[in-house]
């Protein structure tokens, strides 16, 4: 078979790392071993950091944080790396502007996405708009952080753009729900010439009858650029007695049509099984938001909010996990048919 390659991403020498280790298991990602990489605590007035992004940035790296505040609400926080492992951060959220300059502050925001687009730096996230509803903003210098139109209706709690335009259009998977701890969700993809409307809304994929996303699925990192498609790795969300197991999935979607799923994995990729998985404020959630990857070799490091508590790591290569995912497709009529 075929070695999938990344396209259009760059070198990254210092992307994290580490080799797989012998007892890693039959799936193709593995953790770092000295996770959790951020705490409790980890800035004044912030209990919790996680569901964060990170993108390379001035030869380190740069980050929008979910600061859980000491008052429960959640805030973007900026972070700084030299080595995408050890942050320091802000200790003011990020307040934004409108396009007049006004100065604008979400009620609250979490699980930010950070895409590079031509030089821009686009930040995705969940605030509020009479409910749940995603925002946006955007940033060429991690100084001036401009409020942009809210892309969706309420509600709507997860949304991730593609890293490039496609056929022309920006690109944006989301997930609309309610706006509370919805219980279903499927992924679905808009369009937009400009960042401000929105439309060509069309299915990409649903919960599945694999119990581990049988209740909701919802994008998760930015989808990476590959010979094979659209790398996407998501949480699919199962339902136990003692409530949801947020776990880490794979799929591949077509290059010029990514509403249409080319593979997608019927077994997870990650699931709690360690300490700080599956202990914390939310127990048993593994939501990855962010990847980083090095055209060189082929590596890519995940990162990860653990138990609504903490910021993990965790690494593939792209070959193996393209492979694997591949290897175990399993396509149901819903990701094939519905909705084009
Ligand atoms: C989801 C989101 C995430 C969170 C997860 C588990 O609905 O709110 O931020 O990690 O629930 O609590």
């Amino acid at each position: 078979m075929k070695k999938a390659e990344f396209r259009g991403v760059s070198s990254l020498q210092n992307i994290p790392w580490q080799e797989r280790p012998a007892n890693a298991g039959e799936l193709p990602i593995w953790r770092y071993n000295a996770n959790p990489i951020i705490g409790r605590n980890p800035v004044k007035d912030v209990a919790r950091i996680f569901n964060s992004a990170v993108i390379p940035y001035n030869g380190g790296f740069i980050g929008v944080f979910r600061g859980e505040r000491i008052n429960g609400i959640p805030y973007i926080y900026l972070g700084r790396s030299a080595d995408g492992i050890c942050w320091n951060f802000d200790e003011e959220p990020v307040s934004f502007v409108d396009e007049d300059g006004n100065p604008y502050m979400p009620n609250y925001a979490y699980d930010p996405r950070l895409v590079e687009i031509d030089g821009v730096y686009y930040i995705i996230w969940c605030t509020d708009f009479f409910g749940a509803a995603i925002g946006m903003a955007r940033t060429t210098d991690f100084k001036t952080f401009i409020r942009m139109e809210n892309p969706f209706i309420p509600f709507n709690r997860n949304a991730v753009l593609l890293p490039r335009r496609v056929n022309g259009n920006y690109m944006m998977l989301s997930r609309p729900s309610d706006s509370g701890h919805t219980p279903f969700g499927d992924i679905f993809i808009s369009e937009s010439p400009d960042m401000i409307y929105w439309g060509r809304h069309r299915h990409v994929m649903s919960r599945s009858k694999n119990w581990w996303e049988s209740v909701k699925i919802g994008a998760g990192a930015a989808p990476i650029e590959t010979s094979e498609g659209w790398l996407l790795l998501y949480h699919g969300v199962s339902s136990t007695c003692n409530g949801f197991v947020y776990s880490i999935g794979g799929a591949i979607l077509d290059i010029d049509r990514p509403s249409v799923v080319k593979y997608r994995c019927e077994n997870f990729l990650l699931t709690p099984e360690e300490s700080y998985e599956e202990r914390g404020f939310v127990p048993n959630v593994c939501f990855p938001c962010a990847t980083l990857q090095d055209a060189d070799t082929g590596r890519i490091a995940i990162y990860y909010g653990a138990a609504d508590s903490y910021v993990a790591l965790a690494f593939a290569q792209l070959d193996e996990l393209v492979a694997y995912i591949k290897e175990h497709s399993k396509l149901s009529v819903s990701d094939t048919e519905i909705g084009r």
